[in-house]
């Protein structure tokens, strides 16, 4: 399929994505006195809205249920297990004050919810009876980030987290879960044409308190890895911090077991980052808040502008009946080419211009933003016509999304090569590894990367060597550079 310029340069990433959400109106980042922190713009709160309503249709379909916990967690109650704590303590608001007073006790703005349900799950449930049970919430969570910040990416106020969390009887329903959460997340990065390499995190990498940390990563355009989901496995350990028994069928009472998992802001940011163009945004017509504008051209002849006003507004009034979510752009105060650049910045799927000729032929002229090719079609089979190019435009934007990304996943013997790879910004590497942490930290650092895990479901290779140890490879790591 073919594609617009992708003329932006590589080093200009950052600039690039920050521009398009400016020019989009989708989020307002960096110019507030509070680093990390930026404002959901009226468009940009639209396509969020819809986001939304994807992962939250996922969720209650799969008897996920929505709660809704208190931000604030005490100190006591976040530091009870004690691994999450070491793995937080240093991203963690704390408010210390109410009013002049100092509070006895400091309460934490939530890094993650794990402890405040845990801590509500131990008042809640008793029997294996009331289990498997799964909760989600869809909330700001606040996190210190060391790291840069960056609008939807790093962010230190994340105000779209999609956390669930689950309790079971015992380790297999929680991993059962885990893999479910997997699928869920699948159909949902699926929908938004976003693509994602599933891999479980080296133990040094795990979700702090976890038994395991399943990721998807997805590779930016600067050839950059981005964690945009996470399942953890959680194992037993809140539910033995917080002394949180249930009793089993046969009678006897064990720790429950529990899994949770997440997604964010990144979301949006993957959405722009992987489909938009030099021009803006390219929105997959399933999530783009407006999937057609109708733009009039007015023509020189007065005598018919009425004639091609209302032609236009026919073909708005029917497409709008079809369920196609449609706009007249009817300004009198600007020109078709200052409302194109308009609406192509903003990612509207498709683009019907109506004008003279249009009306006298009775045909329409279509225009998609993903390819920018223009068509003319009869007004009888405009309907269908736009119908199956929505289609075409969402297999495009899959199709090439997922290319972009195999391409950059490479298989390489040594560190050598994967350096190479990586300083041309192409993307993720796997080489052949041993199992042993000392070697994968060796090739970390030998490459400057970060590793991202190993594949997952879990593959088995066969004759690689660790080119650290020369010991036989189990399995692959793979590496990338990090956001
Ligand atoms: N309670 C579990 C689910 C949890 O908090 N997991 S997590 O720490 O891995 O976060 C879930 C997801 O949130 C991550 O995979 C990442 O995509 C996103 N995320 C984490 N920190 C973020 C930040 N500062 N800005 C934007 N997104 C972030
Ligand atoms: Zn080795």
């Amino acid at each position: 399929m073919i594609r617009p310029k992708k003329s932006r340069l590589i080093s200009s990433f950052s600039e690039w994505f920050d521009s398009v959400l400016r020019k989009a109106e989708v989020y307002d980042y960096g110019r507030y006195p509070v680093k990390g922190m930026g404002v959901w713009l009226p468009y940009g709160f639209q396509i969020r809205k819809k986001i939304i309503e994807k992962i939250r249709d996922l969720l209650d379909e799969t008897s996920h249920e929505e709660v809704l916990f208190p931000l604030l967690i005490p100190d006591w109650m976040l530091k009870k297990e004690g691994e999450h704590i070491r793995g937080f303590e240093d991203e963690v608001y704390w408010i210390t004050h109410g009013g002049l007073e100092e509070l006895d006790q400091k309460l934490a703005l939530r890094p993650t919810s794990e402890t405040i349900i845990t801590y509500y799950e131990s008042l809640w449930y008793q029997s294996y009876r009331q289990l498997p049970k799964k909760l989600y919430q869809i909330v700001s969570m606040f996190r210190y980030e060391t790291k840069a910040t960056r609008a939807l990416i790093r962010l230190r106020e994340v105000t779209t987290f999609k956390e669930a969390h689950t309790l079971h009887e015992n380790y297999y329903d929680a991993e059962r879960q885990a893999r479910e959460a997997i699928e869920i997340y699948k159909e949902f990065f699926d929908t938004l044409k976003i693509p994602y390499l599933i891999s479980k995190r080296p133990d040094w990498d795990k979700f702090a308190g976890a038994l395991y940390t399943i990721a998807f990563d997805t590779l930016l355009p600067d050839g950059k890895t981005l964690q945009i989901g996470t399942v953890h496995h959680l194992g037993q350990s809140f539910p033995k911090a917080f002394n949180f028994k249930i009793q089993l069928k046969d009678g006897s009472y064990d720790h429950p077991w529990q899994t949770s998992y997440g997604i964010s802001d990144r979301v949006l940011a993957t959405l722009i980052a992987i489909h938009g163009d030099d021009n803006g945004l390219v929105l997959p017509p399933s999530i783009a808040p407006l999937q057609v504008v109708v733009v009039p051209i007015i023509p020189s002849n007065k005598g018919i502008k009425g004639d091609v006003n209302k032609y236009a507004i026919v073909i708005v009034d029917e497409l709008n009946k079809n369920g196609i979510k449609v706009k007249l752009d009817d300004r009198e105060d600007m020109t078709p080419g200052e409302k194109y650049y308009y609406w192509d910045s903003k990612g509207v799927p498709l683009r019907i211009e109506i004008g003279e000729r249009e009306f006298r032929e009775n045909t329409a002229t279509i225009v998609r933003r993903d390819t920018l090719e223009k068509r003319v079609v009869n007004r009888e089979g405009l309907i269908e016509e736009v119908k199956v190019t929505m289609k075409m435009i969402s297999q495009n934007l899959y199709d090439t999304a997922w290319e972009n990304m195999k391409k950059r996943i490479h298989r390489v013997d040594t560190p050598e090569e994967a350096k190479q790879l990586l300083n041309k910004k192409e993307g993720i590497v796997e080489i052949p590894w041993c199992g042993r942490e000392e070697c994968a930290l060796k090739i970390m650092d030998s490459i400057d990367a970060k590793s991202l895990g190993t594949p997952w479901p879990s593959e088995k290779i066969n004759g690689g060597k660790c080119p650290i140890c020369g010991r036989h490879a189990v399995t692959v790591m793979r590496y990338a550079r990090q956001y």
